[in-house]
């Protein structure tokens, strides 16, 4: 219940003004009630700590699960303390999330999240934003080759584990063997980037996958519509496909449907990447026999403790550096520069959709 009211807020103001802020945060209120429209001439620095999230694009019901892990530390902490901004892009191309750094900047945040829509083309707004003294933290990625431009990176889980396990699951679907092909979300997307490449090395390496082909790589842009019409265009083109891989939540939920309309649920196997909330119907008909996922909320809620043992208690962002995100228990920095929210993702299938769907 609350998260489908925030979302509908969360979307109703992104609608108004492509901008959501979240004031006072208190228990038992109505989510709806604390959102704001960010004016320009909102007063900088009007609380004690300001953080901004940016997400890859609005209006993408996975990075406001995210943002609810965000609003759950922050009402733990206190609301009157801080000032927390959920902003960015409509649309996930590579530059789109620049302004909206030069905006956290203008506005003396002490903390930017951002899941960045490419590796290399925030570096130059990143140096900015640090030279200003703001820490610059990737949250739900990281930026392969430009770590040196962020102060550390929350990671849903470990990255390596990822490829692997996406093969696995979707050979255990098809028999591992057959056609198939990748629907991917932007071509310059770091996360997804970095899991085909560990796809495409766990298909050459491991002798069990040898008969799994994997055709051609598309990309649904993390757009339900993108995502629809590349999907179509796989099931055209390949008449014998027998599954697709969608490592992004967006474009999971599109497959899926356009599979099921097609009348092909069950012969061409779907999976990937989702929120349990919006695959729960194509699980509970079929068109999906299990995808994996990790806890979105708690990048946010990690985040947000992070932040805090810095101002508090004299935590210094640097690899082996520990912090307590109270309920989650204590993170470390790795030598990399990454927290890992979990290890390995987790499966969601029929057994146990019901329980996560109600949570994000
Ligand atoms: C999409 C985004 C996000 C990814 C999920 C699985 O919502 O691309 O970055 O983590 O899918």
């Amino acid at each position: 219940m609350r998260k489908s009211i925030l979302a509908a807020a969360l979307i109703a103001a992104a609608a108004a003004g492509g901008v959501v802020v979240f004031f006072g945060f208190g228990g038992g209120k109505a989510p709806d009630a604390r959102i704001a429209v960010l004016e320009t001439d909102a007063p900088a620095k009007s609380k004690e700590i300001t953080i901004h999230f940016i997400p890859k694009n609005l209006g993408n019901p996975y990075f406001e699960a995210v943002s609810t892990g965000f609003y759950d530390a922050i009402s733990e902490l206190g609301d009157e303390t801080f000032k927390y901004v959920y902003t960015g892009p409509q649309t996930a191309e590579p530059d789109s999330q620049i302004e909206f750094v030069k905006k956290a900047i203008e506005d003396k945040a002490d903390a930017i999240f951002i899941a960045a829509n490419s590796s290399t083309a925030l570096n130059a707004v990143f140096g900015e934003a640090r030279g200003a003294g703001i820490r610059v933290y990737s949250i739900n990625l990281d930026i392969p080759g430009s770590e040196a431009y962020r102060d550390a990176a929350i990671m849903p889980v470990n990255f390596n584990t990822i490829g692997g396990a996406q093969i696995e699951l979707l050979g255990s679907q098809i028999g591992y063997e057959g056609p198939f092909a990748i629907l991917s979300a932007t071509a310059d997307a770091p996360d997804q980037n970095t899991w085909i490449g560990l796809m495409k090395k766990a298909l050459e390496e491991n002798p069990k996958y040898a008969d799994m082909k994997l055709l051609e790589v598309v990309y649904g842009d993390d757009q339900p519509e993108k995502s629809a019409s590349e999907t179509e265009a796989l099931l055209s083109k390949y008449p014998d496909i027998k599954g697709i891989v969608v490592p992004s939540s967006v474009g999971i939920v599109a497959a899926c449907r356009v599979v099921r309309e097609s009348g092909l649920s069950g012969k061409v196997k779907v999976t990937g990447l989702g929120l349990p909330s919006e695959m729960a119907e194509f699980v509970d008909d079929g068109t999906c026999e299990g995808f994996q996922l990790w806890n979105p909320p708690y990048e946010g809620y990690i985040g947000v403790y992070m932040v805090w043992a810095e101002k508090k208690e004299g935590f210094v962002p640097v690899p082996g550096a520990k912090f307590k995100a109270r309920k989650l228990g204590e993170y470390t920095i790795q030598p990399n520069g990454q927290i890992l929210t979990l290890e390995t993702p987790m499966l969601y299938d029929k057994s146990n959709i019901d329980r996560y769907s109600a949570l994000f």
